[in-house]
């Protein structure tokens, strides 16, 4: 699909991923509309777009919403979710509510509105406990929480849409996002923002376990880079799924290495015993996305740490 005079919806655009998304489209003059409940997202993290996008205060449980945000849409970026999983897990009608019905939503007013290229946020949390590192795609897939049954229902109606209605979606399945405007207010915020908030606050980070536990953190921009490849990858008559990840693994006592030094301050963990139901290892195969949507990260970890903590010190996201 060519960007030339491209109008995108991106559902929870102001939100973390959505907001730098809203960025990388903008800059290739792709025209947006973003609609979001502001919930958890703010207008503040859209302020470098000067305006330049259509704004709808709306929820994607309403289908009314959808259809009014979708007018002269080509494609949707489809972002808006609850996207904790402890939330997920007690309250999974809510969260089916947002993350499933939601989805359901986003594809059926897409249908009705003759939009074919869908892309849905997928997460890592597919895959649940399965070990053969690095993830391809084509392992199986284990739902451990609600929020990881309702995006891999996401993926299923993305299929169905595809084979019954001729849409062409997008499935990412994003790996430990990180980067400026992750919200580190949650207990539940990923591990990188709340080392960083700490940190630079003065105040002890906590390592569950003994730190050797790895994740794939992938900074946000590279997200979003991936994110506007899909939207412009060519239509396929397969549901295409891709990993979002970097491919590399690093482990929680690294990451904590890699805060402290980019904040300069001294300083040591506290370690409290393993989460409950927290996974050990995780790691990307991005072979797939680097072959069919010409995805390279371009972020190192370690860069993309030093522009986090920048901006959680005051700097610019
Ligand atoms: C991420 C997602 C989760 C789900 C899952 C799928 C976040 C916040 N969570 O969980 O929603 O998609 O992936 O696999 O993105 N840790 C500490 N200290 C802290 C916080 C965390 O040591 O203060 C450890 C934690 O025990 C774990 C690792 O850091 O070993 C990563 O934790 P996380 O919550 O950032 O992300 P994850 O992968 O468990």
């Amino acid at each position: 699909m060519s960007e030339a005079k491209m109008r995108v919806l991106i559902t929870g655009g102001a939100g973390f991923i959505g907001s730098h998304s809203a960025e990388v489209l903008r800059a290739r003059g792709i025209e947006l509309t973003v609609l979001d409940n502001l919930s958890t997202g703010h207008l503040d993290n859209l302020s470098s777009l000067g305006g330049r996008f259509r704004f709808l205060e709306g929820d994607v449980r309403d289908p009314e919403a959808l259809n009014s945000a979708m007018e002269g849409c080509q494609a949707v970026l489809h972002l808006a979710a609850l996207v904790s999983v402890p939330e997920s897990i007690r309250s999974p009608l809510l969260a089916h509510a947002i993350n499933a019905t939601g989805t359901l939503n986003v594809l059926e007013a897409a249908r009705a509105q003759g939009i074919k290229r869908v892309v849905l946020a997928s997460s890592a949390a597919v895959y649940g406990e399965n070990q053969n590192l690095p993830l391809g795609e084509g392992e199986a897939a284990q739902s451990l929480s609600p929020y990881a049954a309702q995006k891999y229902l996401g993926e299923v109606y993305a299929s169905i849409y595809s084979h019954l209605q001729g849409m062409s979606p997008v499935c990412l399945r994003y790996f430990n996002v990180f980067g400026p405007r992750q919200d580190p207010a949650s207990p539940y915020s990923g591990v990188l923002s709340l080392f960083i908030e700490a940190l630079v606050q003065g105040k002890k980070a906590t390592i569950f376990g003994d730190g050797g536990a790895t994740r794939d953190f992938v900074y946000v921009e590279d997200v979003a880079l991936a994110n506007l490849l899909a939207i412009l990858a060519p239509e396929s008559s397969e549901p295409l799924i891709f990993n979002v990840g970097t491919g590399k693994r690093t482990s929680i006592l690294q990451a904590f290495e890699a805060v402290r030094e980019a904040a300069g301050v001294q300083a040591t963990p506290a370690f409290a015993p393993p989460r409950e139901g927290d996974i050990v290892h995780s790691c990307a195969d991005i072979g797939r996305a680097r072959a069919s949507l010409g995805y390279h990260p371009r972020f190192s970890f370690s860069e993309g740490i030093t522009r986090t903590v920048a901006w959680s010190q005051g700097g610019n996201a």
